[in-house]
């Protein structure tokens, strides 16, 4: 497969873009994103590098049951402190 049709062109198991996004090398098998929680997302993207493995925010590409309450219950403590003003 050429490298253009290649998602993975080092064959490390890292996307390019994933590779690229997190500042490894892209075309370097040894040059692999640091992921110091191990939640499967590089530190570079990771909202929090400290959660662990079990947690991923819904922006991280993973889902957390209850986060749906909870972003609303944000929006609206937001929209609440707006209205002070
Ligand atoms: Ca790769
Ligand atoms: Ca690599
Ligand atoms: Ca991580
Ligand atoms: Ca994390």
């Amino acid at each position: 497969m050429g490298d253009n049709a290649d998602l993975d062109d080092d064959n490390d198991g890292f996307a390019d873009t994933y590779e690229m996004e997190c500042n490894s090398g892209p075309l370097n098998a040894n040059s692999v994103p640091t992921d110091s929680d191990g939640d499967g997302l590089c530190d570079e993207i990771d909202l929090d590098n400290t959660d662990g493995p079990l947690w991923q925010y819904p922006d991280e590409g993973g889902s957390t049951p209850g986060f749906g309450l909870i972003s609303a219950l944000a929006v609206l403590t937001l929209a609440a402190l707006a209205r002070r003003d």
